[in-house]
């Protein structure tokens, strides 16, 4: 990448129209801070022009620097959608899986090897439809996992259909007519099953979100990280509500920060406001901690810790 590149140097000294290449090559090059997260080699990704996407996996990737994290004891894990594409983008030790079982399969991870850091990223979806009962026996649990759910209010990588998360008097290619039934509103059905740690944000802050992640990683515990996130070739378009910039616009305009707001009023209506920050920052043993304190008590000395486990 050359950002700096001096335009000076490009000036054909020679006279004519030819453009002199050892000067290029001798020109500063700045990487992208970002890059180094992103197995190029997978690129061009398959995110439409203007998904929200790719911005989450920026600020993730920021909060990967910005937390120091050891990237050996980190993998993370996606379902199926355009969300669960992120497993196969980053550089790390990713998993794409089946969909609605990432909270399943990072679970099993975590309880092989405790040590690991342990990321859940995949869409509204994934994580709340098919995947619904998963996400909440999991915070109910307190397994140690940090889950980014990228919400962008639809299945979108089949379509465009209404999902649980669809506001009502939406239109889909499931609800031509609009969307009646109610919706989820994720922060407060998390909290109420247990997690520890709760935050929305959407991809106009990704400042914010970069934080809420770093944040995330120094909890012990389910932690839950919701970012609205535009689908304007699904979503966008068929409730007439422009394109990315548009979105951006929209979002920028009707988000509050709220921190510490009630999640039953966080919940999101087509056009209203939508409640922003950090909900829910609480501590309570998580799912390891509770099963090493009641079989301590039953076995006593019988209790053996579990061993990490390491594929050879
Ligand atoms: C068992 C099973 N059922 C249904 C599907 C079809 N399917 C693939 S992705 C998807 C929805 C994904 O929605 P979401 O998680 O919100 O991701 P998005 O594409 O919106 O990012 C569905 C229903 C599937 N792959 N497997
Ligand atoms: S269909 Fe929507 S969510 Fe999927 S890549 Fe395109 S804009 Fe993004
Ligand atoms: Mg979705």
């Amino acid at each position: 990448m050359t950002d700096c590149l001096n335009t000076d140097l490009l000036d054909d000294p020679l006279g004519d129209d030819r453009l002199n290449t050892d000067l290029l090559d001798n020109s500063i090059s700045v990487e992208n801070p970002v890059e180094r997260f992103l197995r190029s080699d997978r690129m061009p990704h398959i995110w439409c022009p203007g998904c929200g996407i790719g911005t989450t996996v920026n600020s993730f990737a920021r909060a990967l620097i910005e937390s120091k994290i050891d990237l050996g004891s980190l993998a993370l894990v996606s379902g199926i959608g355009c969300t669960g594409r992120v497993a196969g983008y980053v550089k790390l030790d990713s998993f794409h899986t089946t969909h609605g079982r990432a909270i399943p399969f990072a679970t099993g991870l975590k309880l092989a090897n405790p040590k690991l850091n342990v990321v859940v990223y995949s869409g509204d979806g994934d994580l709340s439809a098919i995947g619904g009962n998963h996400l909440i026996h999991a915070a109910r649990r307190n397994i140690d996992l940090k889950v980014i759910c990228v919400n962008n209010l639809i299945y979108a990588m089949t379509g465009g259909q209404t999902a649980p998360t669809t506001p009502d008097h939406s239109t889909t290619s499931t609800n031509p007519y609009g969307v009646f039934e109610p919706s989820f509103n994720l922060p407060h059905l998390v909290e109420a099953a247990g997690a520890v740690y709760v935050a929305r944000w959407t991809t106009f802050h990704v400042r914010q979100l970069a934080r809420s992640i770093s944040e995330a990683f120094k909890k012990k515990g389910f932690s839950f990280i919701e970012v609205i996130s535009p689908c304007p070739t699904l979503y966008q378009r068929r409730n007439k509500m422009g394109d990315a910039l548009d979105a951006m616009k929209f979002y920028k305009e009707k988000s509050k920060i709220r921190h510490g707001a009630p999640t039953s009023e966080v919940g999101m209506t087509m056009t209203g406001e939508i409640i922003v920050g950090k909900f829910v920052d609480r501590e309570r043993p998580d799912y390891q901690t509770m099963m090493k304190a009641q079989y301590t008590e039953s076995l006593g000395e019988r209790f053996v810790e579990p061993t990490e486990m390491v594929c050879s």
